[in-house]
């Protein structure tokens, strides 16, 4: 037995440790670009990072102040729904704990990411909290080009990447879950690549 592998074995695949690559996936050197519209582009003079908790109060970051904030590095493995896995993609942004130091979490269980452009996507709040998730403004030593969500990008490498919405702007707190862009198209709610829930009943 090997102990690396093709995985799917396409044209793009690379080799990789078996149990870095979840079922039904292959892994890619390739960053592809998977944008349900265009690409919006948004000054950093404008552009701000909102949280509205279940009371509807608003607490927000300009990019100077999210700057400010301790930031992280991560070296993450993620994995599209459309079947690619991209091995240890180094990013650096600022932990959702440390945003949400701020902010009353009074009801909130879950979490409607809202993105500039208008794309959404809907995540359990613990699924934010506990060092598994960022906003992320640069990518391999580089500030996050514009197609992959620059200025910043929510990125949650443990669910499938439709979860880590581009250009996010908006988390809103919910006490009551709702689904998001491509959840209401029949994607998994929770999106678990490991149990590879891909679509509603997977
Ligand atoms: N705002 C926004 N975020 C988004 C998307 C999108 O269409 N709009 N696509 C999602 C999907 S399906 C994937 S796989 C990843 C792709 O990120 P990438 O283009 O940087 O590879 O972004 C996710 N976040
Ligand atoms: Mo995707």
């Amino acid at each position: 037995m090997s102990f690396v592998t093709r995985g799917f074995g396409g044209r793009r695949g690379v080799e990789a440790p078996p149990d870095r690559v979840p079922p039904g996936q292959y892994a890619t050197s390739d960053f592809p670009v998977l944008s349900a519209g265009p690409t919006p582009r948004v000054g950093l003079e404008e552009w701000r990072l909102t949280i509205t908790d279940t009371r509807g109060t608003d607490v927000s970051w300009s990019w100077d102040e999210l700057q400010a904030l301790d930031h992280e590095s991560s070296k993450v493995d993620i994995h599209c729904v459309t079947k690619w896995t991209k091995l240890d993609t180094s990013w650096q942004g600022v932990s959702l704990d440390t945003l949400l130091a701020d902010v009353d979490l009074t009801g909130a269980r879950d979490v409607l990411a809202h993105s500039y452009g208008g794309y959404s996507t809907n995540l359990p709040l613990p699924d934010l909290t506990g060092g598994k998730a960022w906003i992320a403004h640069s990518y391999e030593g580089e500030p996050l080009a514009p197609e992959h969500g620059g200025p910043a990008r929510l990125l949650v490498p443990h669910l499938y990447f439709w979860k880590s919405a581009k250009w996010v702007n908006r988390l809103v707190l919910l006490e009551s879950d709702r689904p998001g862009f491509w959840e209401s198209y029949g994607y998994h709610n929770y999106g678990d690549p490991w149990r590879e829930q891909r679509y509603t009943g997977d």
